[in-house]
């Protein structure tokens, strides 16, 4: 494994440097695989420094007001002293048009904060692959001493799966008005959430918001916890006067001293981490497939036969797999 290059000094970002912490995470996010091997080094020698924060994931439909909590909640907990980086995984920002997580996700207040460190998406790649990196990326931030971790996603693709896989509680975020068809979420989302607050408790839409609170009360009751030891709360708030903030972060202190104390936390990391060796073993192998040069050579005909109805796809994956010794 290389060594890290100078500028990018383990014991820099052990004393919170922001700007070699920005430099690692590009690293981690390159395209190239000694930058990223680089990364990984690096990451490996401050292992033993991570793990030490509240991992918090907040998914929510566009215009829910995410970004709008996140800044909110993340200046409260700096007067707090708690230290704040917020990463993002927004499945659009690949595509190079509009990201679906808008132009909030700058949050300026915040980003202005010492006490802050704010990371988009990274631009390229497949889920799986901005997943790792984000998840590369808050390695590195607990290393540099963020004890808050809040990643940021959209309710709306696969994304929010990859992010409820990479943190300790997992946040919805609904809007006042009732049923998940009318909200735009995805069937099985709410089964994610360790956490659901239904944000814009406030003006005219706060009846709206208690009426959606008691409907996500008696809906989860009929669904099973995500975890033995915690049901999940529905609170009403307002990220825009900050009302009901209080309590929602008491509700994630809680979680974290629960499972903390039931050894869920650990269990729970333990089986995060294997997931994603295997997922990275997965798409590694995969690549390793595809480039093997008598597969690539004969994989678009293969394909072409599959899509023709000429050969079937189980005997046709047989017949690939038949070039790798022991598969
Ligand atoms: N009334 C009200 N508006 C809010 C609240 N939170 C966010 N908004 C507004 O909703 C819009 C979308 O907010 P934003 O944070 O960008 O949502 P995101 O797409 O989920 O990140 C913005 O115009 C916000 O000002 C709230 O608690 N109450
Ligand atoms: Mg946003």
């Amino acid at each position: 494994m290389p060594a890290p290059p100078p500028e990018l000094d383990p014991e820099a970002i052990l004393t919170g440097d922001r700007r070699v912490l920005a430099r690692a995470i590009t690293l981690a996010e390159s395209s190239r695989s000694e930058h990223r091997e680089t990364a990984e080094a690096l990451i490996e020698r401050l292992l033993p420094e991570t793990g030490k924060s509240i991992r918090l994931g907040i998914s929510g439909v566009p215009g829910v007001g995410k970004s709008t909590l996140i800044e909110r909640l993340g200046l409260d907990l700096i007067t707090r002293g708690r230290r704040v980086a917020v990463l993002a995984v927004d499945p659009s920002s690949k595509r190079g048009g509009g990201s679906i997580l808008g132009d909030k996700t700058r949050m300026t207040d915040l980003a202005r904060s010492p006490g802050a460190f704010i990371r988009p998406s990274p631009a390229r790649g497949t889920l799986g692959g901005v997943a790792r990196r984000t998840r590369e990326a808050m390695l590195l931030c607990e290393a540099a001493g963020f004890d808050t971790i809040i990643v940021e996603t959209v309710g709306v693709g696969q994304s929010e799966t990859a992010v409820a896989d990479m943190v300790d509680l997992f946040c919805l975020l609904l809007l006042p008005s009732a049923g998940d068809e009318l909200q735009g979420i995805k069937k099985g989302i709410v089964e994610l959430a360790d956490l659901i607050l239904v944000n814009k408790a406030d003006g005219d839409t706060k009846p709206a918001a208690l009426h959606a609170v008691s409907d996500y009360r008696s809906a989860l009751r009929l669904i099973r916890p995500p975890s033995p030891n915690w049901q999940p709360p529905v609170l009403p708030v307002s990220a825009l006067t900050g009302e009901g903030l209080e309590a929602a972060w008491a509700e994630i202190e809680r979680h974290h001293e629960i499972l903390e104390r039931t050894g869920e936390r650990q269990t729970r990391r333990s089986a995060q981490a294997l997931a994603a060796f295997r997922a990275d073993l997965g798409e590694g192998l995969m690549d390793a497939f595809r480039r093997h040069a008598p597969i690539a050579a004969e994989l678009p005909q293969i394909e072409a036969d599959i899509a023709a109805g000429r050969t079937s796809p189980t005997a046709a994956a047989r017949r690939v797999l038949a070039h790798f010794p022991g598969a």
